[in-house]
């Protein structure tokens, strides 16, 4: 890309600032973070104090993976507002995720927190080229979910003009993108797949009635074999956003459109870390671990060390597009979805890649861990393409998979519509099965 075409920065004096110049900007950050959470006494604060700390100025950057982490039991233990390092009345927002029992991970933002949002966002949006006469239509879902009001107050915060469609009714998303023309779509891979279809299916193509340039997507794993199939489908090129809203939402990484080989982090605001997902030591650059962040410059919840369970390597370096911020990887998986099967780790994401490097098969598979005996087995139930003729045979199927995952794995193919398909939001794509009913019919 030349430079009178590379898209601007958002924020270009912190987005490219030299590597040493941002670590003084951390650590002065750092302890003052550390400052806010002994004032305000909750568990970090306790635990700060426990671990012999009484001051911000005590520590150095470097000391960052002796402190004490913090992890998602904590936010429920603290459940509502008990770590809160602000009073409830500087709350102006609430977020949250559903979380494993109906328990919600609930977050909190204040007016501050809320600037800072739209402006990571923002970045991620300039990152994949929009700006100000950009049209960003939002199709992440809106409501306690961050998806949606993220992307929408940082496609505000840049000037472009946002359509906040939110998830669901793709009939009228149709509508809208063939009528408002948008240049940038956002919302899930998944969802990502499904409009695709519609819009094919209502005779929008790329360029013939879509003008959709770039797509940032995420809140969910997806692999480089999706994104090609959604970058034939759309034509557009397919970016990854990752966030959590325990850390602020989307925009706590994102690619850029002139590298798209990983996902910058917004390290001035959120410092990263990947450690071993059982010992919690340092994995080196390069390796695989678990993200832990730690969010230096936010009011309402700011977390020391949170452990995201999600994996992915860090990578450092100045990029093509001149951003100096730390790259990681794509998420390869998450500490608890990691599957044993028969004393053989797999994530999931080993197993999409397979399957959609396959040009026979759609893009919609479950992956069935059938528990009924003893030896747990994994079916990976895929669906075929219905204007392929000759689907990929299963036994072929089953050669790749055993030879990229060092496990038997049984293929099923299925006719197009038999996995159940997701209107919005997250995928699901693993389903146990413990007895009974079989998670899809005809399963045996
Ligand atoms: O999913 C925030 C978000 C919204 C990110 C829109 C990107 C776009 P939560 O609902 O709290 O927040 O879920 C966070 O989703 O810990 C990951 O496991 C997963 N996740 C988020 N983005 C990605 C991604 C939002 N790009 C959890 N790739 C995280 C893989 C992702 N997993």
């Amino acid at each position: 890309m030349t430079a009178d075409r590379m898209p601007a920065m958002f924020d270009p004096g912190a987005e490219s600032m030299p590597e040493d110049q941002r670590a003084g900007l951390q650590q002065h950050a750092l302890r003052a973070m550390i400052d806010r959470l002994l004032a305000a006494g909750g568990l970090q604060g306790r635990r700060l104090a426990e671990a012999g700390l009484t001051s911000g100025a005590d520590v150095a950057l470097g000391d960052l993976p002796r402190l004490p982490m913090t992890l998602k039991t904590d936010l429920w233990s603290q459940y509502p507002f008990q770590m809160l390092a602000v009073p409830l009345s500087d709350v102006v927002a609430v977020h949250g995720s559903s979380g494993t029992g109906g328990r919600p991970t609930l977050v909190a933002y204040t007016r501050a927190d809320l600037q800072l949002w739209a402006r990571m966002c923002a970045r991620a949006l300039a990152a994949a080229g929009a700006a100000r006469d950009s049209v960003v239509h939002n199709a992440y879902g809106y409501g306690l979910f961050t998806g949606g009001l993220g992307i929408h107050q940082g496609a505000i915060e840049l000037g472009a003009t946002v359509i906040p469609v939110s998830g669901g009714m793709t009939s009228r998303q149709v509508t809208l993108i063939r009528d408002l023309r948008p240049d940038i779509l956002t919302c899930t891979p998944s969802y990502a797949i499904r409009l695709g279809e519609a819009l094919a299916e209502a005779g929008l193509k790329p360029g013939d009635g879509l003008a959709i340039r770039a797509g940032i997507f995420g809140a969910e794993p997806w692999t480089d074999a999706l994104r090609a199939r959604i970058e034939e489908l759309l034509g557009l090129r397919a970016l990854d956003i990752y966030g959590l809203s325990e850390i602020i939402g989307p925009g706590v990484a994102a690619e850029c459109v002139v590298a798209a080989d990983g996902l910058h982090v917004n390290e001035d605001h959120f410092l990263v870390e990947a450690v071993d997902p059982v010992t919690g030591a340092p994995v080196p650059d390069g390796t695989a671990g678990e993200l832990v962040f730690t969010t230096v410059t936010k009011e309402a919840l700011p977390l020391l060390r949170y452990r995201t369970g999600d994996i992915a390597a860090l990578r450092r370096g100045t990029c093509a597009c001149g951003r100096t911020l730390v790259k990681m990887s794509k998420v390869t998986g998450r500490r608890d979805d990691m599957l044993v099967i028969r004393g053989v780790n797999v994530y999931p994401s080993e197993v999409e890649r397979v399957l959609l490097a396959e040009p026979s098969l759609a893009p919609d598979y479950l992956l069935v861990v059938d528990e009924r005996a003893a030896q747990a087995r994994l079916l990976a139930c895929c669906e075929y393409k219905t204007d392929s003729p000759l689907p990929v045979p299963s036994g072929e199927l089953e050669a790749r998979l055993r030879e990229a995952l060092g496990l038997s794995v049984q293929a099923i193919l299925v006719p197009a519509g038999t996995v159940p398909r997701i209107e919005v939001g997250k995928a699901v794509r693993v389903a146990r099965w413990p007895g009974g009913d079989p998670p899809l019919p005809g399963l045996s």
